[in-house]
């Protein structure tokens, strides 16, 4: 793995990119899955192909997600290039609300070798309709949510705060760009804000002093019961917020949320993917949003393919009915 050019001063993250022989392997093994019966994403059976053939993934790129799941680095987020598809083979754009992926297409098959590389690919049953491979695309009349169906800037969270079992990675392989080729997931890493918060405000940030809704997307769900914004190891902590549906429960804990707020945007970074790369970002470690963008709906709108990867199955089984990756 390499750092990226870091010559707009910020760190950018890990990053791979693809060689032509691995980009053309990489192709051949995606077609294969294409093609395999029932070429249905959602369908158990394919689902078992798909993560044996994961392991027949390039090797740098096997090395590279393996090293990831040890640690996720300084900034907790990987981006691959060069992954074999192009704007030019695309249909339109998606355009319509709760828009999913239900056949195998190469950019879908790509995403989910990779996620089945990092771990297991799960869905949630209560957000578009638990499918495995979900559309992030612009939809008309909802510009000014705070969705990934909305264009207006995308305030940070970690992807489904609010649940028991977040995802612990969140992959978004682009399939194109907005028009400008500028909008970008931004992204912020607890990492980089841990020493630039006072020893004071963290200890606020240990203690179940905040509550997390469900995000739009979701039809039903629960808010959490109190929580911690910080959880695990002092020196290295998780993180659990949105900055949008998270809400502290008295003044002081409102301030410190505020202070980190402020904090997590220094150190933010804006992954400007285009056509062709995949953004991994670890869901414990890193908050994520979007910059504002202007849609057209002329089908050539910003088009992203979105999975969630959990670790461990054992872990989700009671959130899981039989052996389906699709959590309650
Ligand atoms: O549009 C993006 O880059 C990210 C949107 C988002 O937060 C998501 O799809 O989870
Ligand atoms: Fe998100």
């Amino acid at each position: 793995m390499t750092k990226l050019d870091q010559s707009t001063g910020a760190a950018q993250g890990l990053a791979l990119e693809l060689t032509d022989d691995e980009r053309a392997a990489l192709r051949e093994l995606a077609e294969e899955l294409v093609a395999a019966p029932p070429a249905l994403l959602d369908d158990l059976t394919w689902v078992a192909q798909a993560r044996r053939a994961s392991c027949r993934l390039p090797l740098r790129l096997r090395q590279t997600l393996r090293a990831f799941r040890d640690d996720a680095g300084p900034t907790g987020s990987l981006i691959l290039r060069g992954l074999p598809f192009g704007e030019d083979d695309l249909p339109d754009t998606p355009t319509v609300r709760e828009s999913v992926e239900r056949a195998t297409t190469v950019p879908a098959v790509v995403a989910v070798l990779i996620g089945l590389h990092l771990g297991e690919v799960i869905a949630y049953r209560n957000e578009k309709t638990g499918a495995l491979v979900q559309n992030v695309v612009p939809v008309p009349g909802l510009e000014g949510t705070q969705s990934n169906a909305g264009s207006v800037p995308l305030e940070f969270h970690v992807e489904n705060a609010f649940h028991p079992q977040r995802p612990d990675y969140v992959g978004l392989l682009c399939l194109r760009n907005d028009h400008a080729k500028r909008a970008g997931t931004l992204v912020t890493c607890i990492r980089q804000a841990l020493p630039l918060l006072e020893e004071t405000d963290r200890k606020v940030l240990r203690e179940p002093r905040f509550i997390t809704a469900p995000p739009p997307s979701f039809h039903h769900g629960d808010r959490t019961m109190p929580h911690a914004v910080l959880v695990g190891s002092p020196e290295d902590p998780n993180i659990c917020l949105d900055l949008n549906a998270t809400t502290a429960l008295d003044d002081e804990a409102r301030e410190v949320m505020a202070r980190l707020k402020q904090v997590l945007t220094d150190v933010s970074t804006a992954l400007v993917l285009q056509s062709g790369s995949m953004a991994i970002i670890d869901n414990r470690l890193v908050l994520h949003g979007r910059t504002e963008f202007t849609p057209r709906f002329d089908g050539r709108d910003r088009w992203l393919h979105r999975v969630y990867v959990h670790l461990d199955n054992r872990r989700t089984r009671v959130h899981r009915q039989d052996a389906r990756p699709v959590l309650n």
